[in-house]
């Protein structure tokens, strides 16, 4: 009897680790035949301007690849909480697509941090012309070329960064010994020394109003839309509009999940993703104007800080030129120089 079962456990292992290498043959063999499903992970909600981009990539790329690349987008950190463990699993294969800010890109590729120093834009749609232009592709082709096996696919508008805290916060004093929960990436944990703070890293976007909550932060810093959306201004209602920083978000793609697509259908990808920049350009800024009139509704203070205390923010960040745009003053004097 015990030997029956042991013979039939073998022959089904022998089986089963047979019909794996066939799998696995086939996985590595190359292009798929079939339709295939590849899954995209999204920090944000859904409704979230990105996200709304995310579906929109989906859904025009499943259209023009008429059903042969579906792309299943997982929203609210679902498939990974943090970006950095979702950069980690496209560079494994294990993930297609990944939406995410640039900072912890900028843990691979250095260059990217040129293009997010903090004040480097005037404006928008200075940051947009620089984005759409030679230094911003050039940056998404320097992704390409770099060992990780991401490609940057497009950009999308991430606002301007604000700081918010518990208590008051109207200029760079009130940020002195305050810990600040920031992105991961050396440049942000910089960026808040530089102004006297204490950064506090390696707490996901999801977690900061209960890190708030319970006293391990005193505030954090982001765009208006995330700032509403994630509920951290019931938990910390001073919001000051320094714009210490224009980050951009970045869709992203693994080189290695991309091998079972054929050549004629990553173009397709590559042509849905830039289609879906202005559609999330768009939703942007109507999130930005929602998002604050529902902050404004709760009573929540929104600063606008004097001249004065605008240049005393810009002032601080003067080191983090030298450290991390020394090496690449060419591209800041042509992001200069762009409109
Ligand atoms: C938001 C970005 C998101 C980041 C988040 C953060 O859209 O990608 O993960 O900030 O601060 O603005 O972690």
């Amino acid at each position: 009897m015990n030997r029956t079962i042991h013979i039939r456990a073998l022959i089904s292992a022998i089986a089963l680790s047979s019909s794996l290498i066939c799998s696995c043959a086939r996985n590595t063999s190359s292009i798929s035949k079939r339709p295939i499903t590849l899954r995209l992970s999204e920090v944000h909600s859904r409704g979230y301007p990105t996200a709304l981009a995310d579906e929109e990539f989906a859904r025009l790329v499943e259209e023009k690849t008429e059903g042969r690349v579906r792309i299943e987008v997982r929203t609210g950190g679902a498939l990974a909480e943090n970006e950095i463990d979702s950069i980690a699993a496209l560079k494994l294969g294990d993930l297609a697509f990944s939406r995410v800010s640039a900072a912890p890109v900028a843990e691979y590729v250095p260059k990217i941090n040129a293009i997010m120093l903090p004040y480097i834009y005037r404006s928008q749609e200075h940051m947009w012309n620089v984005l759409n232009g030679k230094i911003g592709q050039d940056i998404l082709s320097e992704i390409e070329q770099s060992p990780t096996g991401l490609i940057g696919l497009c950009y999308y508008d991430g606002g301007a960064r604000n700081f918010y805290m518990k208590g008051t916060v109207r200029s760079p004093k009130d940020l002195a010994g305050k810990r600040i929960r920031v992105q991961n990436g050396s440049m942000q944990s910089d960026m808040c020394k530089a102004l006297g703070a204490t950064p506090v890293t390696g707490i996901g976007m999801s977690h900061v109003r209960a890190a708030i909550e319970e006293g391990l932060i005193d505030g954090a810093e982001n765009n208006l839309p995330t700032y509403q959306s994630s509920g951290d201004y019931l938990s910390a209602p001073c919001y000051l509009l320094d714009s210490h920083t224009r980050i951009p978000e970045i869709l992203l793609a693994s080189k290695k999940a991309l091998t079972r697509v054929s050549p004629d259908d990553i173009a397709i990808i590559r042509k849905c993703a830039k289609e879906t920049q202005q559609f999330e350009i768009q939703k942007w800024l109507e999130q930005e104007r929602a998002s604050e009139q529902i902050v404004r509704n709760n009573g929540n203070e929104i600063i606008k800080p004097s001249p004065e205390v605008q240049a005393e923010f810009q002032n601080a960040m003067t080191p983090l030129y030298q450290k991390y745009g020394s090496q690449y003053s060419d591209i800041l004097t042509a992001i200069k120089n762009t409109n």
